[in-house]
């Protein structure tokens, strides 16, 4: 059977490839999505992204993910730092969820050092630029099996 993946993003995301290129790189979030479509794609994976600046709709986006999705690749932005409501909707769902993000939040200010949701996601990525999503998505494949080595 296919399997699916909801790629997610959180807050102030939508402005990617238009400010801070030095801090989140410069590609638009648009390419970005249509870049990781691709690779999903060439493991027949089926992509469906979605980009959110308010909390209460990125829960409602998890859980809808219960109805066709089989992972979840997120980037929840500076909510990543802040949210008991996002970390009890992650662990609700059942689905495993990787954290993404664009900068190497342990090499920034104190404040973003803490994930309030990585315990209770199947793993972090961080550091990479817009790559860290393709590894993130690597990281399900895996999980899958359906890439080896
Ligand atoms: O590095 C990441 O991916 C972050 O999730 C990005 C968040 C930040 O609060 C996290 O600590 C780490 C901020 C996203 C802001 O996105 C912008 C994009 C373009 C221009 C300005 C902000």
């Amino acid at each position: 059977m296919t399997k699916g993946i909801l790629l997610l993003h959180g807050p102030n995301l939508n402005l990617l490839g238009e400010r801070q290129p030095e801090v989140y790189g410069s590609m638009t979030l648009a390419a970005i999505n249509a870049a990781v479509e691709q690779h999903s794609a060439a493991f027949g994976v089926e992509l469906r992204s979605a980009q959110s600046n308010h909390e209460g709709e990125l829960i409602d986006r998890l859980h809808n993910a219960r109805e066709w999705a089989d992972g979840v690749v997120f980037n929840p932005g500076a909510f990543t730092h802040t949210s008991v409501a996002l970390r009890d909707a992650i662990s609700t769902i059942e689905l495993p969820v990787v954290e993404v993000h664009l900068s190497n939040i342990h090499g920034r200010e104190a404040f973003r050092h803490k994930s309030l949701l990585a315990g209770v996601c199947l793993g972090q990525v961080a550091g990479f630029g817009w790559h860290s999503y393709i590894l993130a998505v690597d990281a399900l494949l895996r999980r899958w099996d359906l890439l080896r080595d």
